[in-house]
């Protein structure tokens, strides 16, 4: 139903636009002669915690930085998404910006928007294309840092892991998004880090695609197949936030029966760190939304830009989730 909404609204501003194109000559790449910059933003959907303030900063800064935005939600498919970019190409849109769902499958779009001289801005998420050309920047987090953040936290707090006291630390490991760039990247900078304390191992791994449902319908399947589970690792807040609910579900404690180690900081998975059920979090900031305004803009302008632009980040223990949490934008 909402797929059909969006295919019509589509068709309608692909005909709307068809008919102004015809009183306008100007297929260039910066603004399309009203001064105003018209950006298509191809969102993922609305998965998380994290994607409901990274769109919310999108839409905010567009409006602060009078960039006028067409924004579509994907509802978690890659069909959708690349639907939505080829209409922001056919209804000439001066820029196009987007956070790839997976990492590979891109090439053949963003090639037609290259073909069409509209720039395209890679957004918290990266591709894989070895053809660097197709896109001008990719702003977002560093998803193997992250990964690595975590893994140390474990290592670094080992002694205090090993819940079972079977002398070994069992992880279990709720992914994000097969094939999205953050559950790829954030499974492996833990996997790499943990290697320095041979105690550590991971168990069992399987998707929760980021939501809270799924990170809850996977920790009930773990919780059943094995009771020496230690630690969970959820490659998002709100996986982290549906494995509380089938730890308690199980008449354990999140915390302190199982540890829980997450990636994020929204604002329910800091409430929860601040409560002692999730132990340490690793911050991964939504707020995109001004930097992305303002690469548009410097694109436009023909300005060079940096071809990887990274976000500041920092990481959460109980106690520093309480003093934050106050001051928390999200
Ligand atoms: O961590 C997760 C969201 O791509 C960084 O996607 C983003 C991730 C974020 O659904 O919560």
């Amino acid at each position: 139903m909402v797929k059909k909404t969006l295919i019509a609204a589509a068709a309608i501003s692909l005909s709307a636009m068809a008919l102004t194109a015809c009183g306008d000559d100007s297929d260039s790449a910066s603004d399309s002669g009203d001064g105003k910059i018209t950006m298509g933003f191809a969102q993922v959907g609305a998965e998380s915690g994290w994607r409901t303030a990274n769109t919310k900063s999108i839409q905010d800064s567009a409006k602060d930085a009078g960039v006028e935005l067409k924004f579509t939600d994907a509802q978690g498919k890659q069909e959708n998404q690349i639907q939505a970019i080829r209409s922001y190409i056919q209804q000439k849109v001066d820029v196009i910006a987007f956070s790839p769902v997976v990492e590979t499958g891109w090439d053949a779009v963003l090639q037609e928007a290259k073909a069409a001289n509209i720039p395209v801005i890679l957004t918290d998420r990266a591709v894989d294309s070895e053809d660097t050309s197709l896109y001008k920047t990719f702003l977002g987090s560093d998803f193997v840092v992250e990964g690595e953040k975590a893994g140390q936290w474990l290592v670094d707090n080992a002694a205090d892991s090993d819940v079972n006291g079977d002398g070994k630390i069992n992880v279990v490991q709720l992914e994000g998004t097969t094939g999205a760039a953050p559950a790829i990247d954030r499974a492996e900078g833990f996997a790499d880090t943990i290697k320095a304390d041979p105690t550590i191992e991971v168990t069992a791994s399987q998707t929760g695609d980021f939501t809270r449902d799924g990170g809850k319908q996977v920790m009930e399947s773990f919780l059943q197949s094995d009771d020496s589970i230690d630690v969970v690792y959820a490659h998002n807040d709100d996986m982290g936030l549906g494995a509380i609910e089938a730890i308690e579900a199980a008449g354990l404690q999140p915390g302190t029966d199982i540890k829980i180690i997450t990636v994020d900081a929204v604002h329910d998975g800091m409430q929860a760190l601040a409560d002692g059920k999730i132990n340490f979090i690793v911050e991964c900031s939504p707020l995109l939304g001004p930097q992305l305004m303002d690469l548009a803009k410097k694109v436009l302008d023909g300005e060079e830009v940096e071809p990887r632009i990274l976000t500041e980040e920092t990481t959460f223990t109980q106690e520093q989730a309480a003093e934050a949490l106050p001051d928390r934008k999200y």
